[in-house]
């Protein structure tokens, strides 16, 4: 099917700025762009259907690149508890926290696990989500990460979302291993990723590098397990303290380095020579209200390119949109809206090895796009909630579409 959508304005995120084309028009081929540019400059092509998109502003689809979307349960209850004074280590010491989680999720069926995904998923893809990436990591075992990331890649076979699965059995110490932290990684990595990856469940391979997570030393192990299977890597990394993991991330030329508060002048050197994405989660530092500003001017100054993810978790970073994430990052860490956007599209689409395929409206990628009720691009960093998106198109197909819905 071509299609040509016209009377629109395009933000296409060439190059990760706003590189506006007024009064464009796209040309979809099937699930790629044949075509966009100015009117005037159409050339003369036949085409199934025209669309008319209203005059709107159109950005490339959002990219949610760092989210842990599969799990069982919430810890509503550890936020109202937390609320009336009850402290972390208290609600740890009682099971709760992660640990919490793991308990749910392993208690749950992959059905359960699919149908409250699903409706956390459905809430990012009414907010122009086109492609988003899941993590496992609240199994910490092989039956229980296998079921959770064959629960991430169903998801992907039956919703309109490109999803993309990060197994990432090094987030937390499972009760089997307690206090064996070094028995636990050597399980992951001689026994978890290989048959995880021979069953094609595994896109790439995640840890939490923390001091109340894994040692540097040991998620090299899982870095190095990871390369032996071919599979990239990224790190959740100063996210609590300066441990030099995004500098490691950099060394194995990781896709990303998430969280990254803490990290150094000399993680943005290694990082920005690595090519490695800094993926930031505006979401967990207001969550979890930080004060340990990322180091922006030195990701700047060093070339980094800076994403920007939901981090949906049930823990630190319940967050169901993405748009939000655009306002907290301009508000909470001083980003500008034009390098926010490009927070959820280009950069977002490298942190996901995509880069060449998706994350810009440019001849030849594939046709994932946003018409929005805006005034200008940054008006998606501007509002706080609120529906502004007219009509989602995954693939060159309308997958949502507002007009319809409001008449
Ligand atoms: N960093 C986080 O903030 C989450 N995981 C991680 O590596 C916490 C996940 C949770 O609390 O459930
Ligand atoms: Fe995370």
């Amino acid at each position: 099917m071509k299609t040509l959508w016209q009377n629109c304005h395009v933000a296409t995120m060439a190059n990760g700025s706003y590189s506006i084309i007024e009064d464009a028009v796209i040309v979809t081929s099937g699930i790629f762009i044949e075509w966009i540019g100015p009117r005037g400059g159409l050339p003369a092509l036949e085409t199934d259907e025209s669309i008319d998109l209203g005059g709107a502003w159109v950005t490339p689809g959002l990219i949610d690149c760092h989210t842990h979307t599969v799990f069982g349960g919430n810890r509503s209850g550890e936020f109202e508890q937390r609320l009336q004074g009850v402290s972390y280590a208290e609600i740890a010491a009682a099971g709760g926290g992660i640990a919490s989680t793991v308990r749910a999720t392993r208690a749950a069926s992959e059905d359960e696990l699919f149908s409250s995904a699903s409706r956390r998923l459905r809430s990012l893809l009414n907010d122009g989500v086109t492609t988003v990436e899941i993590k496992s990591g609240y199994g910490l075992d092989l039956a229980n990460e296998r079921k959770m990331l064959k629960v991430i890649r169903r998801l992907g076979a039956e919703l309109p979302v490109t999803v993309r699965s990060t197994c990432l059995a090094a987030h937390a110490m499972p009760p089997e291993f307690a206090n064996r932290a070094d028995d636990y990684i050597s399980h992951i990595c001689s026994e978890m990723l290989p048959a995880l990856a021979e069953e094609g469940l595994v896109d790439a391979v995640d840890a939490f590098c923390e001091y109340l997570a894994f040692s540097p030393e040991q998620v090299e192990r899982v870095f190095v397990a990871a390369r032996e299977l071919g599979l990239p890597v990224k790190l959740h990394a100063e996210q609590l303290s300066s441990l030099a993991g995004s500098s490691l991330a950099a060394r194995y030329h990781a896709l990303s380095a998430d969280h990254l508060e803490f990290m150094t002048e000399d993680d943005a050197i290694a990082m920005g020579a690595a090519g490695t994405v800094a993926v930031l989660l505006p979401g967990a530092f207001y969550f979890l209200r930080e004060t340990q500003l990322p180091p922006m001017d030195a990701l700047r100054r060093h070339g980094v390119k800076i994403a920007i993810a939901s981090d949906l978790n049930p823990g630190t970073s319940p967050v169901l949109s993405l748009r939000l994430m655009l306002n907290m990052a301009c508000t909470l860490f001083r980003m500008t809206p034009e390098e926010a956007l490009a927070g959820v599209t280009l950069h977002a689409a490298t942190a996901l090895g995509l880069g060449n395929s998706h994350g810009s409206l440019e001849v030849g990628k594939v046709a994932d796009f946003v018409a929005w009720d805006i005034e200008r691009p940054a008006d998606l960093a501007y509002w706080l909630g609120g529906d502004v998106q007219k009509r989602v198109v995954q693939h060159g197909v309308t997958v949502l579409n507002q007009e319809v819905m409001r008449g």
